[in-house]
């Protein structure tokens, strides 16, 4: 097809343009970047054309066709044909054009021209357009459209609309329907009183929206606005209003944001002390320019009063302000005490998957080479460890397979145990656009999550029981042939040996254990069968779970024997939680393993990573999280050093993490806030946010990105990487890192199969997908496409073992806790924003049906129970959850969701067992 149109051109304004196929006149002349652009209003790139507008009206004459001869057509919805000649501007488009828009400035009150000439962050075309064409409004203005004398709707902290200002040219409808998948807006009335409606009443705050912001994007006029970007909120009908006041020398910068693990291009604009807004980066390959809500707004915590400024000792149990000098010294001194007085195995780590890889490398590094103590681990143990494992195991990497963008080509898609649209909404919304463009979803997790109003099936099985149903899928995969022969052959071992295990009648006592009709494992198994390959994408409701390891190996089954890994819009894509939780791992803050997953008792390993360290830490694998609390309650482990990360409210049963914190002789917490771990340090270190450092992310699909300074750190927070630096220096280190840039060319040498060819020079905008060998790689979108890299991918043989948490006596309801849209983990960012009046506690979400057996009411205080302790919440009545099953988020600290879960983990990967908690009512 390509090379038939290769040859095919048009003439636009007298240059030759060559036509693509499905080409219209507008995305040709697009494409050749026209000196005198086609305007347009209603028309949005990636929405089918509306043509609503006009204004696109160009003038069209082809040899071949003389009927068509000085036409003038809609350039957005008419294919361009070969030979066409088109002209787009002549006097009599441009007066067509002039009155198009002095028809819809009628339509404004008077006045609003001069007072305005915002609008949308891409531009405010329409005022842009209205000086261009010289429109301007009939004498009779007084003819304002009932709709548009409404009130302005500022019901919502971030979004606000001006009936006056919109001119009903149904972008912002195209935009929220065609990109983020909801349907917030529509169109009302007719004619002169056409008015655009949000959501059933008008108003934002009770509409689906979800505050993307992408319709303030597009909106032409600045109708829909950013809240915070309006200079004066009283000053609709004043002249003051003006909504783009200039800022004077305001600055973007390009960096990758710092909420979860999708790691969106953005732009940070600021005034040199504050961010003013952020913008999603058009040519970002990961967000397209698109945002969600968190990204987007939730920016405020960085200016909190509240922020950390100094380092602060602890002194006659209080903690007092003191000098960097001071702090470093007395930590390296009060390091080296306790290493001569108990060893280095009472010295312990916790890197943050919040900070930079340079942070997490020099700190794990701080710990084996200038203490001696593998004791390093990093908040994916308490996160998706058990999908690291899992697919180390079976794959030989323990990463996503495939990319973000396979979610495009993906003909099927099944959502395991993950929430998309509230956890990685930027990818839940290309989830949702893959579905209206006809890929087939499945999606398997207890709660009615909203994908499952997306999904052909869903598949609501009982917390606990994952292990089970995939054996089931894969049974019926197996005996009804819907299974990839020549993969299976020629690339995995296992299968004889699974195809055994799985005899028997597997199929009904999962139903039975799952909670799930055999007829709909049969349906799930046919789609996934017929349609592969497959995009697997699953989340916590895997991992978090005594058996996460099982689950997610058990969930490769279904890719393998589907023969759908390493293919294009197949695969593996494990949804990674923060921003950092990839690199954090990468880098080596494991306990058992180097940087890039080399294991530390491996000679030639050791003997490699000695060459660049020139000292090295023991054989033994050190201290895994939960070992670490466990030890330091027990006074095993003395001194604890831990970097952005809130143990005291978010690691599990909390009422044993807080005892083993009281213990400890040394706890030094690097924060940007007072939280719960950092009251009970003896010393705090203020951390620099992600906009005030420079450093790099890697997300979930290995992407390795800049993150670059915006802002300067309030007071004397400094970033992770320069405090470790420093504190190793005072330990006698001599490291002489200039810049986190150094820190990354010292990571590509330790781990050249996987960073090798990384470099800051290299990285740019888009930064390199892993794994990158050397400076000629162009980096990995998808692993495994040839062969495992472990060699052959392994099938595995596992039975569904019940959670101890399973048919509890005298605590018969299931507790699952996990996240909101609206609040980011421990809280400590979100909380600092206008999220919180968007939502205002965690609740706990109950089923109608216990509600009623209980007797609560909505919005009820409750008491609950668990083995390890109890709380009480306030109930709201939900359908999302499932008989039996309760619903928690742990975002807001005063709800104590840790008190609540237990002590078990994954045998394996120690990953703690959130997702799954008996616990009893009472009212
Ligand atoms: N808004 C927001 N976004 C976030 C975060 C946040 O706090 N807020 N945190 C970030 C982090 S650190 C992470 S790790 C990710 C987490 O992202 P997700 O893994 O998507 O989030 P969770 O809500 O923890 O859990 C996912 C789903 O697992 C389901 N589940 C529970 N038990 C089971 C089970 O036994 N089987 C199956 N199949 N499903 C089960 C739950 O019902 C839930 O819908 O989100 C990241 N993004
Ligand atoms: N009940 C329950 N508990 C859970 C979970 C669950 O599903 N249910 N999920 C678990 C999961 S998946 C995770 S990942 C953990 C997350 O738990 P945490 O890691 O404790 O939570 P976060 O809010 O991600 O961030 C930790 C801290 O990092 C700080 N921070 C942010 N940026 C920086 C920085 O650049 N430098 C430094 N030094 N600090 C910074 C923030 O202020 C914050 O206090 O919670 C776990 N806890
Ligand atoms: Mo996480």
């Amino acid at each position: 097809m390509a090379e038939e149109t290769l040859d095919l051109t048009c003439s636009i304004n007298g240059a030759a343009v060559v036509i693509n196929s499905g080409d219209t006149i507008l995305s040709a002349a697009r494409r050749a970047s026209l000196a005198d652009p086609i305007p347009t209003l209603c028309y949005r790139e990636g929405s089918s054309p509306d043509g609503g507008c006009a204004l696109c009206l160009v003038k069209v004459s082809n040899d071949k066709d003389p009927d068509t001869t000085g036409r003038l057509v809609s350039a957005c919805h008419t294919a361009v044909q070969p030979g066409d000649r088109v002209t787009t501007r002549t006097p009599d488009i441009v007066r067509n054009r002039r009155e198009i828009l002095s028809l819809m400035l009628n339509e404004l009150p008077a006045g609003v021209a001069s007072r305005t000439r915002g609008g949308g962050r891409r531009g405010g075309d329409f005022w842009q357009l209205v000086d261009e064409y010289g429109a301007r409004a009939g004498k009779d203005t007084n003819t304002v459209a009932t709709g548009k004398q409404q009130p302005i709707e500022r019901s919502h902290p971030y979004l606000r609309f001006d009936p006056e200002l919109c001119v009903t040219c149904r972008r912002c409808v195209h935009t929220c329907e065609d990109l983020q998948g909801q349907f917030v807006f529509g169109i009302g009335n007719r004619g002169a009183d056409v008015q655009l409606l949000i959501g059933s009443n008008d108003r934002f705050a009770d509409s689906d929206c979800v505050a993307c912001g992408a319709c303030v994007d597009e909106c032409p006029t600045g109708a829909l606005f950013d809240r915070d970007r309006e200079p004066d909120l009283s000053s609709r009908r004043s002249s003051a209003g003006s909504s783009n006041r200039p800022l004077t020398s305001l600055t973007s910068v390009r960096t990758t944001c710092g909420y979860c693990g999708v790691g969106c291009g953005i732009h940070v604009v600021t005034d040199g002390m504050r961010v003013v807004r952020i913008d999603g980066a058009e040519a970002s390959p990961v967000n397209h320019g698109h945002l969600c809500a968190k990204g987007r707004y939730a920016h405020g915590f960085q200016a909190s009063p509240e922020r950390l400024t100094t380092p602060l000792l602890r002194q006659n149990d209080e903690l007092v302000e003191v000098s960097w000098e001071t702090a470093l010294a007395w930590l390296a001194e009060k390091l080296t005490t306790i290493r001569a007085e108990s060893g280095a195995e009472s010295l312990g780590a916790m890197t943050s998957s919040r900070s930079t890889n340079e942070a997490n490398y020099l700190l794990q590094k701080l710990f084996r080479t200038c203490l001696g103590s593998n004791n390093v681990d990093n908040c994916a143990r308490v996160c998706h460890a058990s999908t690291a494992l899992a697919l180390r195991t079976v794959t030989g990497t323990g990463a996503a397979s495939a990319s973000f963008a396979d979610i495009e080509s993906a003909q099927c898609i099944v959502v395991a145990g993950a929430n998309p649209t509230e956890a990685h909404p930027i990818v839940g919304a290309r989830i949702k656009q893959a579905v209206r463009r006809g890929a087939r979803l499945i999606v398997i997790d207890p709660r009615r999550i909203e994908l499952t109003e997306w999904a052909d099936l869903h598949l609501a099985l009982k917390p606990g029981t994952n292990v089970a149903l995939f054996n089931a899928l894969a049974k019926v995969l197996i005996e009804a042939g819907l299974i990839d022969h020549d993969y299976i052959d020629s690339r995995l071992e296992g299968f004889a040996a699974l195809q055994a295990f799985l005899a028997g009648d597997l199929l009904n006592e999962a139903a039975e254990v799952c909670g799930v009709d055999v007829r709909d494992i049969k349906a799930a198994a046919a789609l996934i069968g017929e349609a592969a390959p497959v995009l697997f994408v699953h989340g916590l409701g895997l991992s978090e779970l005594t058996q996460g390891t099982a689950s997610v190996m058990t969930l490769c089954n279904l890719g393998m024997l589907t023969g759908s890994i390493g293919k294009p819009g197949g695969g593996m894509l494990p949804l990674r939680g923060q921003n950092n939780v990839q690199g954090n791992a990468d880098m080596g803050a494991l306990p058992n393993l180097f940087t890039g997953y080399q294991p530390i008792n491996d000679p030639k390993v050791r003997e490699h990573v000695n060459s660049i360290w020139g000292i090295l830490p023991p054989e033994a694998p050190g201290l895994t999280i939960p070992e670490m609390i466990d030890a330091a309650a027990e006074g095993r482990i003395r001194g604890l050093w831990i970097q952005g990360e809130d143990v005291a409210q978010s690691d599990p049963n909390q009422t044993h993490v807080l005892g083993a914190l009281e213990k400890l002789d040394l706890l030094v917490v690097q924060e940007l806030f007072m939280t719960g771990t950092a009251e009970r340090a003896h010393l705090v270190l203020p951390a620099a946010a992600s906009l005030e450092q420079e450093g790099t992310f890697t997300n979930g699909e290995r992407r390795i990105q800049r993150v670059r300074q915006s802002l300067p750190p309030p007071g004397e927070a400094r970033p992770d990487w320069l405090v470790v630096r420093d504190v190793a220096n005072c330990l006698g280190a001599g490291w002489d890192y200039p810049d986190p840039a150094a820190v990354m060319d010292e990571i590509a040498r330790v781990a050249p199969h996987l960073f090798g060819g990384v470099s800051y020079a290299r990285l740019g905008d888009d930064g390199l997908q892993w794994p990158c060998p050397s400076p000629q790689h162009a980096g990995t979108m998808r692993v495994h496409e040839k062969k495992f890299i472990r060699g052959r991918g392994q099938l595995v043989s596992v039975d569904h073992v019940p959670s101890p948490e399973h048919d509890v006596d005298a605590y018969p309801l299931l507790l699952i806790t996990g996240r909101v849209l609206q609040h980011y983990n421990v809280g400590t960012m979100t909380r600092r924003t206008p999220h919180t009046e968007l939502v205002t506690k965690d609740w706990l979400e109950i089923s109608p049906e216990d509600a009623a057996r209980s007797g609560i009411s909505d919005q009820a205080r409750v008491r609950v129970e668990s083995r390890y302790g109890s709380v009480e919440l306030t109930a709201k009545i939900s359908a999302r959850v499932a008989p039996g099953t309760l619903f928690l988020s742990f975002h807001f600290p005063e709800s104590h969701t840790n008190v609540l879960t237990g002590p078990h983990v994954d045998p394996d990967s120690h990953c703690p067992e959130y997702k799954l908690t008996a616990v009893r009512l009472t009212a």
